[in-house]
């Protein structure tokens, strides 16, 4: 035991009227949502990197968070384990997720590396086995490192994709030896600053090859979890391959892994990529490759990736209901991978930052189930659709429907779109 959250008491359902800080307002993880709990519709994990790898830096100033832990040795790696499962039972998270540079110190080689990486899964699994707690997802952090500057399964050097493959395998094992639910890949910086001097096919070609392998590695090993890309159109790039939803699906089609791999959306990335959240949720499930989200927000105004924690229950609402009308998540969960704000130095922010993330979570998914089970929307979709359900016009040639429409004076009219009186609907629920 740290004493790290001395101050934080366990976080347990108080109802939403209770004036306790450290208390959920909406979340109760038992209570039933149609034939599910809240806790397993939400299956909330807990972003390793940010809470406990982070150190507060921005591009004006380093490090603001002094934590026990950062002593780059085995010996922090250790105690920011430890803290990492105290917050998650602080919290009754049920899940987390890491990349191995969070939980382990870089070593002089590959080797040591993975050495390293194997004596904190080692920890993680008795943690996990005392606890509780899961494994959301496991990954590889192919874009901190400087070797990493100019990509991974993309970089012009054979040599740096192999190190990068030889990192997946080793991060896709320790996934497998502690029962992960699924294995990430976000295309760190796969993608590039200038054309001046890039070889953008010889690249894509490069990433697909990646991904082949990663996907017969998966089977090899017998790792039934779903391997998933996460889409951003730029940063750390100027242009990232895995641009959104519908890049990535094109690209899962060249390469014949459309029925392999699906997509962890972040809600962040498709603010950047000039969507929203639901759109590419919606997207992802029309095409059959949705897998799990990334539940953090970026600022409106400041057009950077902030990655912050949800706090808009109307926002949530609406993603949740893509999902749920997708039939919920099955591997996928709400990873945050939100992360405080740098003046936020208390152990206590930690806390608060995900018991009200939950919290906005929570009343999103509720009103979401709500919605669904009023039926108002899909009752409104379905009726502005009616027209096809008896048409066959679709399968018919351009010939015989011109003379069809030429000789009978149709004159269509155009029906009201009804956005606001949706809209109006939408709010009686949130
Ligand atoms: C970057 C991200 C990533 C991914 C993570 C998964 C560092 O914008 O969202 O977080 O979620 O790397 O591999
Ligand atoms: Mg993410």
């Amino acid at each position: 035991m740290t004493d790290f959250f001395k101050d934080c008491p366990r976080i347990a359902y108080e109802g939403p009227d209770s004036p306790n800080d450290f208390a959920f307002r909406h979340y109760n993880p038992d209570e039933m949502v149609g034939d599910k709990s809240l806790k397993d519709h939400l299956r909330f994990a807990v972003a390793y990197w940010h809470s406990f790898a982070w150190p507060g830096g921005d591009p004006f100033g380093g490090q603001t968070f002094e934590r026990p832990w950062f002593t780059d040795d085995m010996a922090g790696a250790r105690m920011k384990a430890d803290v990492a499962f105290e917050m998650f039972e602080i919290l009754g998270a049920p899940y987390f997720c890491f990349h191995d540079a969070d939980v382990r110190p870089e070593g002089a080689t590959f080797a040591e590396s993975e050495d390293r990486l194997k004596e904190i899964t080692d920890i993680f699994a008795s943690k996990m086995e005392a606890t509780g707690v899961k494994l959301l997802w496991g990954t590889a952090n192919l874009f901190s490192h400087r070797r990493f500057m100019s990509g991974a399964a993309t970089n012009p050097d054979p040599e740096i994709y192999a190190y990068a493959a030889a990192t997946v395998k080793s991060c896709m094992d320790a996934t497998l030896a502690l029962g992960g639910e699924n294995y990430v890949l976000w295309g760190g910086r796969e993608g590039y600053e200038t054309l001046l001097n890039t070889d953008l096919k010889r690249e894509r070609a490069q990433a697909g090859a990646f991904l082949q392998r990663a996907v017969e590695y998966k089977h090899k090993i017998g790792f039934k979890g779903a391997i998933l890309i996460e889409p951003k159109p730029q940063e750390p790039t100027k242009h990232q391959y895995d641009y959104d939803v519908a890049t990535v699906y094109g690209f899962l089609k060249e390469y014949g892994l459309e029925d392999e791999v699906q997509v962890n959306i972040e809600q962040g990335h498709a603010i950047l990529a000039g969507h929203s959240f639901e759109h590419e949720i919606a997207l992802a499930s029309a095409l059959g490759i949705f897998g799990s989200i990334d539940m953090n927000r970026n600022d409106y105004q400041s057009g950077w990736d902030t990655d912050q924690f949800p706090d808009n229950p109307r926002e949530v609402a609406l993603a949740y209901y893509e999902i749920l009308r997708a039939g919920g998540f099955t591997t996928g969960g709400t990873n945050f991978d939100a992360k405080l704000r740098r003046q936020s130095l208390d152990p206590a922010d930690l806390i608060l930052a995900h018991a009200g993330a939950m919290d906005v979570c929570a009343r999103g998914l509720k009103a979401a189930a709500a919605m669904l089970d009023d039926g108002g929307l899909e009752a409104a979709r379905q009726a502005r659709y009616a027209g096809w359900d008896a048409s066959d016009i679709a399968s018919r040639d351009f010939e015989s429907i011109h003379a069809q429409v030429s000789g009978s004076g149709l004159q269509p009219e155009p029906k009201s779109g009804r956005q606001e009186r949706l809209e109006n609907y939408i709010s009686r629920f949130v």
